[in-house]
């Protein structure tokens, strides 16, 4: 759980003060000391996650970090600027974008 309690995410999605964010932020504001959550905006994750990478390299600490990112994230403009960014500040982040790989089942 990276730091957190099921009781904690639990909690959230059920809007409850024992929630992670004292359940104001619901399952989008799920955060630990090590896990950054999800995120309302589309693609932000991404950045982010270049950010915390380029801390670690900055503070010298043997951390790593991993941003994910779905399908409906890939055109963000914000997810090239981090690819940008981290080219530009030569660190090295690992930014995946998930695969998807589903059928539609149609009936009738
Ligand atoms: C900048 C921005 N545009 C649109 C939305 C509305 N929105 C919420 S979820 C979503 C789809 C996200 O798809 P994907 O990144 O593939 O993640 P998944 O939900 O499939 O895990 C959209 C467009 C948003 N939250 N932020």
């Amino acid at each position: 759980m990276r730091g957190g309690t099921i009781k904690g995410v639990i909690g959230e999605l059920l809007g409850r003060q024992i929630g992670m964010s004292n359940g104001k932020g619901g399952s989008m504001h799920i955060f630990t000391p090590s896990f950054f959550g999800g995120n309302g905006i589309v693609g932000a994750q991404v950045p982010l996650g270049a950010g915390v990478s380029f801390a670690q390299k900055y503070k010298g600490e043997k951390t790593c970090t991993f941003a994910l990112y779905g399908d409906g994230a890939s055109n963000q403009g914000q997810v090239f600027e981090a690819y940008n960014m981290v080219c530009v500040l030569c660190f090295i982040a690992a930014i995946l974008q998930r695969a998807v790989s589903y059928k539609p089942v149609l009936k009738g």
